[in-house]
């Protein structure tokens, strides 16, 4: 690997280039399991560096308020309509620059400040922007929330329905950030309709399942579907809201002229061809071996004597509770990071420690899944996940870098998409 894939930057600013050189090193030599994260194929990186970053085109296809969008609109005609067939929906605006803009652009288009929202708390699993108290939604709205079981450490449906009845709010979200569980969004849409509220689905983490037929889709549930399309969908870094017909007028309204600019027409293109990816026969097979090995995963680190939150996983995301093994999640999450094993700390359901240094980490397998890791390779990982946290308890860094050199070795044999190695 050498900052050679990027001549021109390595000409024009080699400080900047040694930079992006590491960082393609970085990921080619780790496993990569942060459940949000994952890899682009070159054709999406190449749609999202194209010279399309130098248009302006705020409007929508067809209604712009520059000239000169021949073809701007048809990338993003073609996005949308890729969007709508893939997803089953009637609308949808891939414009949102990422997945807060897009979840407040459903604010803008259904709430007033002051109005009350519900969604899930952000310790139980849900969004900052569900309403949670050090988001603007939090403070701008009347945010309620609700959360799991402490015995199963599954949501709560009775008490979702509970919550909304008493408290009607005018918006209600499903979905979250550590969720290892299927959402029932019927059981959502009933609890919605019975509260007269607008129902959001925010699917960032499990779109690309949705997408593969991996997990249920929200589109004939939920009234708008917010998702970002950098995660397991394996797309730029950006965000799509798709909606039914009646609510089409009032999301674009939202998005523009509601709170944003200009789209990033680069990140539309990108969208586009993953959007196409994700329609094919072998983007359906990902999606499934993603659940595949994170159940497989999830039943070694069970047999290595971890505690899983829900005790294991029905998607691509694995939360791990260590009260029990006597490290923290923060202290665990470095640890494995010097063993070439990148996790994020996360806190767990009734966390007694804070969030900054919380008892949970949380990990996933869309990234490793696009490598090509399959079933045979997660009691490897599970080993690797429990020597390394064996060794922070002890402090042993010599183990950690024992791992280190086991994972670079089995990742080199498992080249990334859009990150070849050479
Ligand atoms: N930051 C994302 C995640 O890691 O889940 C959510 O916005």
């Amino acid at each position: 690997m050498s900052a050679s894939r990027h001549p021109a930057l390595l000409a024009a600013d080699p400080e900047l280039a040694s930079f992006v050189a590491a960082e393609e090193v970085l990921q080619a030599q780790t496993l990569r399991l942060i459940p949000s994260e994952n890899y682009v194929s070159a054709a999406v990186l190449e749609a999202s560096g194209t010279v399309l970053q130098n248009k302006y085109s705020e409007g929508y296809p067809g209604r712009r308020y520059y000239e000169g969008q021949q073809n701007i609109d048809r990338v993003e005609a073609l996005a949308i309509e890729r969007a709508k067939g893939l997803f089953g929906v009637d609308h949808a605006n891939v414009q949102p620059y990422s997945g807060s803009p897009a979840n407040l652009a459903v604010y803008l288009a259904f709430a007033k400040p002051g109005d009350t929202v519900m969604g899930m708390a952000l310790p139980m699993g849900g969004h900052l922007t569900h309403g949670w108290g050090v988001s603007a939604t939090g403070s701008w709205f009347r945010g309620v929330q609700y959360g799991v079981r402490a015995d199963t450490g599954l949501i709560d449906y009775d008490a979702v329905r509970d919550l909304a009845l008493a408290e009607r709010p005018k918006l209600i979200f499903c979905g979250g950030t550590a969720l290892p569980r299927t959402i029932d969004f019927a059981a959502f849409a009933e609890i919605a309709r019975e509260a007269g509220s607008v129902l959001v689905a925010d699917v960032a983490h499990i779109a690309g399942l949705i997408a593969g037929g991996a997990h249920p889709s929200p589109a004939d549930h939920v009234d708008v579907v917010s998702t970002t399309t950098h995660k397991t969908l394996r797309g730029p870094r950006g965000a799509m809201l798709m909606c039914r017909a009646e609510h089409a007028k009032a999301i674009d309204k939202a998005v523009f002229p509601g709170l944003q600019g200009g789209p990033h027409n680069q990140t539309t293109a990108g969208i586009a061809v993953a959007l196409h990816e994700a329609a094919q026969p072998s983007f359906t097979a990902y999606a499934h071996q993603v659940v595949a090995n994170a159940k497989a995963l999830a039943a070694a680190l069970l047999q290595k004597g971890f505690d899983l939150v829900s005790g294991g996983t029905d998607n691509h995301l694995i939360l791990i509770d260590l009260t029990g093994k006597d490290v923290p999640g923060k202290i665990a999450a470095k640890a494995l990071d010097r063993a070439g094993i990148v996790v994020n700390y996360n806190t767990v359901p009734f966390d007694p420690r804070k969030p900054f240094d919380p008892s949970g980490v949380r990990i996933g397998t869309p990234s490793l899944t696009s490598r090509g890791l399959s079933t045979e390779h997660m009691p490897v990982v599970a080993d690797w996940i429990s020597r390394a946290v064996d060794a922070a308890a002890k402090g042993d860094e010599q183990a950690l870098s024992v791992i280190r050199a086991e994972v670079t070795e089995l990742m080199a044999a498992f080249p990334a998409p859009g990150l070849p190695l050479s």
